[in-house]
């Protein structure tokens, strides 16, 4: 019996030690330890605000605020505020300030925060106020729990349990987003299921609405520009159609008695085989006007996206400019029109998409891809922070110089109804939400740009090793310098200078540059983007190309024209490049793009070492989850690099350089 118990016992503490060391992924950059009785005595938290979020806010300080005394105040008043806050020092203590419940909230997570980074108080003073006013991630996430471009397992959102079994980490996720500013989502796939908007599921959204509440955050939903004809009965769905009209009416009116501060709607219309107003010879704008209509009443807002291409002669890269220029002036206030940082998709370099800042009275706003669709998926570390800046502090000159995305998109150069940005989110169902461990820090590192677009990666990268990892300085330093080099290092070893879309057919993974479908879509073909042959390699997009640098402002169209100013990091993006062609570094093409694969695959190397001096700052489970990830990405690096050299090497007919590792 003795031996029994014990048994149980042993089994009980390893049971307890496993589930404890697996929850080390889950805390995410949330590990504030709660306060003793003693610190909680020592200090006293205070607010007169019964609103509910004041009172989520309260709680988190009370749980881990460990000194001095706290007023959270909220004052009307204080409409500079917005959705942020200020803390400072009265005489009682500090004093936490906002014109909303939603700022005591952020400014609650900004204290603990601080409070985890070792911060002094005495003088404490601070404002923030965020850049954006809409902080969205949007869900690539189906209702039957697959995820599009998702690799952290199936969907958080359980829709058959939903709306009567709640899961926790329904609560967790909205408290994560709210920990780093992040006020609204989108639930579900812009390849939208019509039958989200059926009865049956917006009560299970309500569900979580209701959730997110508490933490300021905002529901929205992807819909299916079909969904009068298909869910409604109605035999079209015609933006002109008054039966289409009514439909959408009821149908937000609806989800409004539901949901009364839902967000809006996010809408792919006529992208890659999506129904849209122009199935009936209507415009974008037609479409989305419609909608913004019936929202209006309620505040709602209509996301638009300008992702639109089609298997014409034209390049693809300028194709929503040229859809969308022609309509600027004509969308209603309530609609913003949503457009990816690059103009073909996501690529791990492309230029800034020439539709920022091109349309003048229409709100834009920037959609980045957290989840790594084009980047190792969850296998590979990549931080993204630089890639988000490069595309943010990108010079439009619009409207002169320093009109760069982020002053297009937040509101500053154009007064806009509501600014907004969006990240696809690369969150499941995985233990650690993002499958990779550091994927974290770019879901991290897009709420923290979206609230302060002006933060440096490098600050980013910081804070967030420090809160999710260890404070100790080495670890700090020497992981901080890795990630902020990762985003160079994956152009290195997938697509040097310019080099885009040259992956496997649909899936996106590893290297296809040969890919070659007779009966696919030429734009899908990488061929398409590399245009290798035996002159040389690249894509044509100058004057006497495809002119897609006409689309950019001056003077960068004339930089990016000229082959001996275009930047090299871009070269094969806007040029065919003959093999021989003299870089910078002196080196030929050819040879350039040997030495740029093999510095990628010498770099992973290298983080491979670097990740495995640390091991002593980090406990077990991570480490040895970071070191596996590190060996697949280590082991495709060489993939891309032989894949690429040895396809390309028969159009350039040259020897590989014998500096450079030789494949394998
Ligand atoms: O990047 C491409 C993806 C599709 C995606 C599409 C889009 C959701 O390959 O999976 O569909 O873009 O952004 O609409």
């Amino acid at each position: 019996m003795l031996l029994l118990r014990l048994r149980l016992i042993v089994l009980y503490l390893c049971f307890s030690i496993v589930n404890s060391h697996a929850e080390d992924g889950r805390k995410l950059w949330l590990r504030y330890i709660k306060v003793s009785d003693q610190q909680a005595l020592n200090r006293t938290i205070k607010t007169t605000s019964n609103h509910p979020v004041a009172q989520q806010a309260k709680q988190e300080l009370d749980n881990y605020w460990k000194s001095t005394n706290l007023q959270l105040t909220i004052n009307r008043k204080a409409t500079n505020l917005k959705d942020g806050f200020r803390i400072q020092q009265n005489k009682n203590g500090l004093e936490l300030i906002a014109q909303h419940a939603v700022g005591l909230l952020y400014g609650a997570y900004h204290l603990l925060n601080e409070q985890e980074l070792g911060r002094d108080f005495s003088s404490y003073q601070i404002e923030e106020i965020p850049s954006f006013d809409i902080r969205i991630l949007n869900h690539w996430d189906n209702l039957d729990r697959t995820v599009e471009r998702g690799y952290a397992g199936y969907s958080l959102w359980k829709w058959e349990e939903l709306p009567i079994q709640i899961s926790p980490r329904y609560e967790e996720y909205a408290r994560a987003n709210a920990s780093i500013g992040i006020n609204a989502t989108v639930l579900n796939n812009v390849n939208a299921s019509p039958q989200i908007l059926s009865s049956e599921y917006l009560n299970k959204v309500k569900v979580l609405a209701d959730i997110f509440r508490k933490y300021g955050i905002k529901v929205y939903l992807s819909v299916n520009f079909s969904s009068p004809k298909v869910i409604g009965g109605l035999k079209d769905s015609d933006p002109l159609n008054k039966d289409v009209q009514h439909w959408w009416k009821h149908k937000i009116k609806e989800v409004y008695q539901l949901i009364p501060d839902f967000g809006g709607f996010l809408v792919k219309a006529n992208s890659e085989g999506q129904p849209g107003p122009q199935d009936y010879g209507r415009t974008h704008a037609d479409g989305a006007n419609m909608l913004a209509d019936e929202m209006k009443p309620y505040g709602g807002m209509i996301m638009w996206r300008a992702f639109v291409y089609n298997p014409t002669k034209e390049d693809r890269a300028k194709q929503a400019y040229q859809e969308f220029v022609p309509l600027d002036n004509q969308f209603r206030d309530n609609v913003i029109v949503q457009i990816k940082n690059g103009p073909v998709d996501f690529q791990p370099r492309e230029p800034f998409t020439s539709l920022f800042g091109a349309m003048k009275n229409t709100a834009q706003m920037i959609e980045f891809q957290i989840t790594q669709e084009y980047l190792g998926f969850s296998n590979h570390l990549v931080y993204l922070a630089p890639l988000f800046k490069e595309t943010l502090d990108s010079d439009t000159y619009a409207d002169g110089v320093g009109s760069t995305v982020a002053k297009i998109t937040d509101g500053t150069l154009r007064k806009v109804q509501k600014s907004a940005i969006a990240g696809v989110a690369n969150i499941g169902e995985d233990r650690n939400w993002t499958g990779h461990h550091f994927g974290q820090a770019n879901w991290y590192a897009f709420g923290r740009l979206a609230w302060n677009h002006q933060l440096s990666s490098e600050e980013i990268a910081d804070e967030w090793l420090r809160l999710t990892f260890s404070k100790e300085k080495e670890f700090v330093h020497t992981m901080s310098k890795l990630m902020i080099d990762s985003r160079e290092t994956v152009v290195n070893y997938m697509m040097p200078m310019g080099l885009h879309h040259i992956f496997a057919f649909d899936h996106h993974y590893g290297p296809e540059p040969w890919g070659d479908r007779p009966s696919g879509r030429a734009d899908w073909m990488p061929w398409y983007y590399h245009n290798a042959n035996v002159n040389g390699i690249g894509f044509n997009r100058t004057i006497s190309g495809s002119n897609a640098v006409g689309q950019y402002n001056e003077p960068l169209r004339t930089i990016y024209n000229n082959i001996d100013s275009c930047p090299e990091n871009l070269l094969l993006w806007f040029h065919h490049v003959s093999w021989n062609h003299k870089m910078k570094s002196q080196r030929t093409l050819w040879d350039e793009l040997c030495f740029y694969y093999d510095q990628g695959v010498q770099e992973v190397r290298e983080f491979q070492r670097t990740w495995d001096q640390m091991e002593k700052y980090v406990d077990a489970e991570r480490f040895n989850a970071v070191q596996s990830k590190l060996k697949i990405q280590s082991k495709d690096a060489v993939w891309w690099k032989d894949a690429c050299l040895l396809y390309f090497q028969t159009f350039s007919r040259q020897p590989i350089p014998y500096s450079i590792e030789r494949p394998i």
